[in-house]
């Protein structure tokens, strides 16, 4: 009944008053009004004026139903989890791990939003989506990282395919825009034995932020400080996990080498030089490709190294990227 109310109001521009909707529905004008109140709770930004009626406002909600109705996926995101709040949507997935294969779990805002080997991801507002996929392919688990680049891809083919600016991806997570990190991304998984259990991608994205704290503001930007627009979150989250999906069977059925071509395409640090940090150094070299496995081969004084992501941080000799 919620929902038939809130499509009634989603057609209207003007108020409806609680009569028509309570005539329409074939319910009392009381429940009505209790049905409206939960919307709101839902995060629906519904103005009630006496002898008018109600009339939503343009509110970004981030639900389940709000996806799912533009969403056109087999497996990814059959079953969305959203919630008001959570330390981390990956820790979310994990404490969930028997929701079905597909599962996306989307938070509001995240209070303890994580980076790679303890690093902060800041995400404590509504700004950004926040999410993680979770799958459970019958892959070794060596093959995880490729997940991280099908993510990264998708959400650089999906913001691509809304905005006209070139999204370009940092190896091995980053997307950047203008030199400046849009996106990040975390994958994590869960193995028995050598069976992987599930892997999770979790995706964070700077959609609508206007401003960032001074300790990342040099390398944060987020879509709409680049572009000027803001942007449903829930349309995002539809078209990044649509653009995962397409990726994600390429994947499994032709291996990742069908589409490690598309990933270098759109792979900024390539044949740029960049500093290395990691195994407690700094080293110069230059990016010059990277393995079907996700690997970043990099050659220094005619020697070719393979680094991995979990194992070192790269970043441009010039800038950040
Ligand atoms: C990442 O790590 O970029 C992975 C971020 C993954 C976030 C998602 S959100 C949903 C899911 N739930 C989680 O808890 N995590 C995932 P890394 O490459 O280690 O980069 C971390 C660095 O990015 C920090 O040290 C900051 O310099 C910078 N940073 C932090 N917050 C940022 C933001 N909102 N935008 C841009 N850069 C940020």
């Amino acid at each position: 009944m919620k929902n038939k109310i809130l499509d009634i109001l989603k057609t209207e521009t003007d108020y409806v008053s609680g009569e028509k909707l309570s005539s329409l529905l074939g319910i009392s004008r009381a429940a009505v009004w209790k049905h409206i109140n939960n919307l709101k709770k839902d995060g629906y930004v519904i103005t009630a004026v006496t002898n008018k009626g109600y009339r939503l406002e343009d509110s970004d909600v981030l639900s389940s139903e709000e996806i799912k109705k533009i969403l056109n996926t087999k497996l990814i995101g059959k079953n969305i989890v959203c919630v008001e709040k959570t330390d981390s949507t990956n820790n979310l997935a994990k404490q969930r791990s028997n929701e079905p294969d597909g599962t996306v779990f989307l938070s509001e805002i995240q209070t303890m939003g994580r980076g790679r080997r303890g690093k902060v991801w800041k995400s404590a507002d509504k700004n950004g989506l926040w999410m993680s996929i979770m799958v459970k392919p019958d892959i070794e688990p060596q093959k995880v990282p490729c997940l991280t680049l099908i993510a990264g891809l998708a959400v650089q083919k999906a913001l691509s395919g809304i905005y006209k600016e070139k999204f370009e991806i940092k190896w091995p997570n980053d997307l950047v825009l203008n030199k400046k990190k849009v996106c990040g991304i975390l994958s994590e998984m869960s193995c028995e034995m050598e069976r992987l259990e599930y892997a999770i991608c979790g995706i964070g994205v700077n959609l609508n932020n206007e401003a960032f704290d001074k300790d990342i503001e040099n390398v944060a930007t987020s879509v709409y400080l680049e572009t000027g627009k803001k942007i449903k979150r829930f349309k995002a989250a539809a078209e990044i996990i649509g653009r995962f999906e397409e990726l994600y069977f390429r994947f499994i059925d032709d291996g990742i080498e069908s589409i490690i071509g598309e990933y270098k395409k759109v792979c900024a640090t390539l044949g740029k030089d960049v500093v290395i940090t990691g195994f407690g150094k700094e080293q110069k070299a230059k990016a010059v490709d990277v393995t079907p496995l996700g690997e970043l081969v990099v050659e220094t004084d005619g020697k070719k190294t393979v680094v991995t992501s979990g194992e070192v941080s790269v970043r441009g000799l010039f800038g950040y990227v």
